[in-house]
């Protein structure tokens, strides 16, 4: 079994208690445990045989017994039973957002609507608008909801970087058992926010032993394609499919450059070969029958008489013109990055303590943390009132003076209320080392006014998911991005770039915007358990894909520059 699998049982468990309007509390705990298996970094079957499943914070009796099950069993009987009598395609429709599961229950009984083909039927033949409750307008909504979904990339069966992430790690895990430089290529090397499938790279001699192990791995749902050189498999999570490939050392540059992409950058890189009497392959960059290249892609784009690009810059954006001419900037690396500034604590509606929180960053090797919980108005995610506040300043200062090595910042994600005020007054901003304005209520309702307004308050140093999207979900504020960019730039605010799996917000053509602004950076996890904080990477790629370099992302400054820049000093 795998962590991987495992969440999505406990999802898909929580789909079917919805669709039946059980507890919301259930539902949502059953949601919050599959993210922490998804995130969680240790394998849990092994896990488990050294530590209750308990220790994982957010993880209580009844979600540990089920677990536990699983493992032994391979089954999770509440969740057999709990399913057996729903159609697939029930599971399907309740991908689409707002859709409403209770509207596909009453569906399902009176009308026999088991997939989405049906449901689009029922809506058209008018059979759907008999039934009690279901007008003309509900009906269209429901129609809109769904064209929304089936053009967006989630509905196209794109998925989600976030999401792919942890599962690309537990399958590299488990391939660096038989083989070494398991690299990922294609649309996730390139960190775009969604992927179409999985591509992996292998090195080996041995190239039928790696597909051989490959396909059998307990991730496989079935075998596509299998051949010594490269296999093709679809996995039981979100079926997925993965290409593998597996090439000898003397051609991994080469087949890295080939399949990291994009198509569109490679066709260019080959017309500049053709012209010097050149031949890119997979295999290498060949002058006749002559390899003058091949084994790291430095010296394929060498070869060409280009300067190396990094991954994220392949998109045929203009990057190949400079690195032909030697001007390419120098975008941000992963190893600038010194530290998350958007966590949140189990003070609100994280799942961890800030001790645990601050041990588990500076293993990291983070140099600070800041810890942002919800503010008091927020109270569906446990928003702190301001007595609550004020303890978790203490909690931090005893923490720092406890721990060395790493430093955390006295946060807040501060609600911008419906009238464009803050959630807190400024006597308690004041006592903050960072202050995140944030949008979580009131999406329609002046939110370019109300961001401005919020902008104007001195202790205000960040913006937090500017445009309030969900990739998989919604489409975000009703906001003039514009405006809000202006403003900004003369109060001196911070845009985040929020590296949520879900929101990615800022995303790199709006970073691209901002920066045109000449705008600061921060980037911050939004991380809700602790397996969360490993996707400080995704808002690093958003950055690199929007060539930032260092100087524009505060997560790059040592700790006292940090610190000056967010008290307004020069
Ligand atoms: P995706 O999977 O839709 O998110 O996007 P990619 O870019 O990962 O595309 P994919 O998986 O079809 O192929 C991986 C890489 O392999 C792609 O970025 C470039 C290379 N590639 C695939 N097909 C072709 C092709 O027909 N010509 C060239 N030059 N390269 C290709
Ligand atoms: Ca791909
Ligand atoms: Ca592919």
């Amino acid at each position: 079994m795998t962590n991987q699998e495992l969440a999505e049982i406990f999802n898909l468990l929580a789909d079917a208690l919805e669709f039946k309007a059980e507890n919301p509390f259930k539902i949502q705990a059953y949601r919050k445990a599959s993210r922490i298996i998804k995130d969680f970094s240790f394998d849990l079957k092994e896990f488990c045989k050294e530590k209750p499943l308990t220790a994982i914070p957010g993880i209580g009796e009844g979600i540990a017994k089920k677990i536990k099950e699983y493992i032994e069993t391979g089954k999770i009987s509440k969740f057999d039973e709990e399913t057996k009598d729903i159609p697939k395609g029930i599971f399907e429709m309740m991908k689409i957002p707002y859709l409403g599961p209770k509207t596909l229950k009453r569906a399902y009984e009176k009308l026999g609507v088991d997939s989405l083909d049906q449901l689009k039927k029922v809506m058209d033949d008018g059979s759907l608008a008999l039934l009690q409750g279901m007008g003309a307008k509900k009906i269209e909504r429901m129609k809109e909801t769904i064209q929304l979904f089936e053009t967006s990339e989630i509905g196209k069966k794109r998925f989600v970087i976030g999401d792919v992430y942890p599962v690309i790690e537990e399958i590299i895990s488990r391939l660096n058992e038989v083989t070494r430089n398991v690299t990922p290529c294609g649309s996730y090397r390139r960190m775009k926010e969604t992927v179409g499938d999985i591509d992996l790279l292998a090195i080996s001699d041995k190239g039928e032993e790696v597909t051989g192990f490959f396909i059998k791995l307990p991730f496989v749902r079935n075998v596509i394609s299998v051949g010594s050189t490269k296999a093709t498999v679809i996995l039981k999570t979100h079926g997925i499919q993965v290409d593998l490939r597996v090439v000898k050392a003397d051609s991994f540059g080469a087949c890295l450059q080939y399949f990291t992409g994009s198509k569109a950058h490679n066709i260019k890189l080959r017309t500049i070969a053709k012209v010097k009497g050149l031949k890119i392959s997979e295999y290498g960059v060949f002058r006749g029958k002559k390899k003058v290249a091949g084994s790291t892609e430095k010296e394929v784009y060498k070869s060409i008489g280009l300067d190396y690009i990094p991954p994220e810059m392949r998109e045929d954006n203009g990057e190949i013109k400079l690195a032909m001419e030697h001007r390419l900037p120098r975008i941000v690396e992963y190893k600038d990055f010194l530290g998350d500034l958007h966590i949140h604590s189990k003070y609100s509606d994280g799942a961890e303590s800030i001790v645990e929180l601050a041990k588990t960053a500076k293993a990291m090797g983070f140099k600070y943390i800041a810890i942002c919980d919800h503010s008091k108005s927020v109270t569906y995610a446990g928003g702190l009132t301001e007595d609550m506040l004020l303890k978790k300043n203490e909690e931090i200062d005893t923490i720092n003076e406890e721990i060395k090595g790493i430093s955390v910042l006295k946060g807040a994600e501060v609600d911008i209320l419906s009238n464009g005020e803050l959630d807190y007054k400024d006597s308690i901003l004041e006592t903050l080392d960072i202050v995140i304005a944030a949008i979580h209520q009131g999406f329609r309702k002046n939110v370019t006014e109300r961001f401005l307004q919020a902008m104007e308050n001195p202790f205000v140093n960040i913006l937090a998911h500017p445009t309030g999207r969900l990739i998989s979900k919604r489409k975000g504020y009703d906001v003039n991005l514009e405006k809000v960019f202006e403003k900004a730039k003369d109060e001196g605010i911070i845009l985040e770039i929020n590296s949520y799996f879900d929101r990615l917000d800022l995303d790199d053509t709006n970073v691209r915007r901002a920066k045109s602004f000449n705008l600061l950076f921060s980037i911050g996890t939004d991380a809700h358990n602790v397996g969360m904080l490993k996707y400080w990477r995704l808002g690093v790629g958003i950055a690199r894909r929007a060539w930032l370099t260092k100087e524009n992302v505060i997560n790059c400054y040592p700790l006292p520059k940090l610190k000056k820049l967010l008290r307004g000093e020069k």
